[in-house]
């Protein structure tokens, strides 16, 4: 654990607790501060009880009192679509809001260097999808090579729950929109920016105000390397900013498809082939075909932008791609979960957005689609362009109705709950049919995660195909 610098003695209140408010109540502690905690849910409270922290009601009158900083967790809104009331009782009392990714990197600060942090390295990579994968993989390539290397962040583990990293680590930090558009220390040594897709609207008050949130670990982070998927405008966009600021060597930039431009740094992934090269020549290459792990194009997208920063942490060609062969994937995206009577059932419960459920349907010729849950602003009206694949769909969750009806011109059935979707689509299914969980939405309308669904999912897997 971090102990949070500079708070020695100040009163700061940390609201939610849940995985980041609990770890920034920890670190906070053990920086000196007098923590003061709350949560909306009364069981939330109870557990957090249990494990010393100090309640502490922030609507009572005077319950701002002393305090100098509130530390927000990153599921709570402080501005869209409205902010929390305890938000508005702090913004409205003047206290700095900041959360728990801005603790870590002020407490990573070295003093005498201008603030800024030689060692360890810190890298930052976010987008829209991709950034489990990536860090993960950016993760497990460090320690497949004997360095040091710690992983945190969105993926599932607060970021000050890490350890004291030593001079020679790296942190890699799965970072969201939510936990990049609060902080208000950013300074990581090499940033990703891995791909651009509508997610989160309601939250960010429409797609710039998602793009804005994304674009500020670049433009106040201010990274020694920026890599950067170019393969949608906003990307584009990003690059071409840049590079007005920094060097053209400060960027490399990281696509799918597009042919590279023949100056500057980037990686390429055409037909499955990645490519480095330098002002537009090869310095090196390997197929990405046969890595287990990282199928589709979306994962080749993930696979460059692992190379690049990699590259920058002075990591060989030969080892990345070592470590990439022996990369299994993460669970609940694109997971293989059984394969019976030549039918693959697939859990890929991460698929929470539009774009992750197109890319996720691309993948196989005939799919038994399970889809629903909590669904994003646009519904999934944007995948009827996607759906060659689909053979049926499944529709779950409380807005299935609002599913079939965006589906128009496939055949759904409304489902009662997942062990319904998973039956039918097992019983109808023919050999060489994919059943495929790929929500293209939330799952708080029914699962408390994603990994929640995920695990339900292989559960009804497990007796539909025994
Ligand atoms: N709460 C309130 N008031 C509210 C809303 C919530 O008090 O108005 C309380 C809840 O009762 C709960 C706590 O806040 O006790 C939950 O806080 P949280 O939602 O921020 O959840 P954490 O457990 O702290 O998990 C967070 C991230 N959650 C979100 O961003 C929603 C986790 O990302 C992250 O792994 C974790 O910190 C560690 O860093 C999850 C996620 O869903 C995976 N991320 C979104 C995504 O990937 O799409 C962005």
């Amino acid at each position: 654990m971090i102990p949070v610098k500079g708070v020695s003695g100040a009163r700061i209140a940390v609201l939610g607790l849940g995985r980041s408010g609990l770890s920034a109540m920890r670190s906070l502690k053990a920086g000196g501060a007098d923590v003061l905690c709350w949560d909306d849910s009364e069981e939330a409270r109870v557990n957090a009880g249990g494990e010393g922290a100090t309640l502490h009601d922030l609507s009572v009158p005077g319950a701002w009192n002393g305090v100098t900083e509130l530390v927000l967790s990153p599921g709570i809104p402080h501005l869209y679509p409205q902010p929390n009331a305890h938000v508005a009782a702090a913004m409205d009392a003047g206290i700095p809001v900041d959360n728990d990714v801005g603790l870590l990197f002020r407490s990573l600060a070295i003093p005498g260097r201008g603030g800024h942090r030689k060692f360890p390295r810190i890298v930052a990579v976010t987008g829209s999808n991709g950034k489990s994968t990536t860090s993960a993989l950016i993760h497990h390539c460090l320690v497949a090579t004997g360095r040091e290397s710690q992983l945190a962040g969105n993926i599932g583990r607060g970021v000050l729950d890490i350890e004291s990293p030593g001079t020679d680590g790296t942190i890699v930090l799965e970072l969201s929109s939510y936990q990049v558009e609060l902080a208000r220390t950013l300074a990581p040594d090499v940033a990703v920016f891995t791909n651009f897709g509508p997610d989160h609207l309601n939250r960010h008050g429409g797609l710039g105000g998602y793009f804005a949130a994304k674009q500020r670990l670049f433009l106040e982070g201010q990274p020694r390397v920026a890599v950067i998927g170019i393969d949608e405008t906003e990307g584009k966009f990003l690059a071409n900013r840049l590079v007005g600021e920094s060097r053209e060597n400060q960027i490399i930039r990281v696509t799918a498809d597009a042919k590279a431009a023949n100056k500057g740094w980037s990686i390429t992934a055409r037909d499955g082939v990645l490519t480095e090269l330098q002002d537009g020549q090869p310095t090196a290459t390997f197929d990405l075909g046969e890595m287990q792990g990282l199928p589709g194009v979306h994962n080749h997208q993930n696979a460059c932008a692992t190379f690049a920063v990699l590259r920058v942490l002075e990591v060989s060609s030969t080892a990345i791609e070592e470590g990439m062969r022996s990369f299994e994937g993460l669970p609940h995206r694109g997971q293989v979960v059984a394969q019976w009577m030549g039918v693959t059932f697939v859990n890929d419960s991460k698929a929470t957005n539009v774009d992750a459920a197109a890319r996720s349907l691309a993948l196989f010729p005939r799919v038994r689609w399970i889809v629903g849950g909590q669904l994003k602003d646009d519904g999934i009206s944007a995948l009827r362009s996607s759906l060659d694949p689909v053979v049926k769909a499944y529709a779950i969750g409380r807005q299935a109705m609002e599913v079939a009806r965006d589906l128009e011109g496939v055949e759904v059935e409304v489902c009662s709950d997942m062990a319904a979707a998973v039956q039918s689509a097992a019983k109808d299914s023919e050999p060489g049919d994919t059943v495929l969980l790929a929500p293209a939405a939330a799952s708080f309308d029914a699962y408390g995660s994603f990994e929640e669904r995920g695990e339900d999912f292989m559960a009804e897997v497990r007796k539909a195909t025994h």
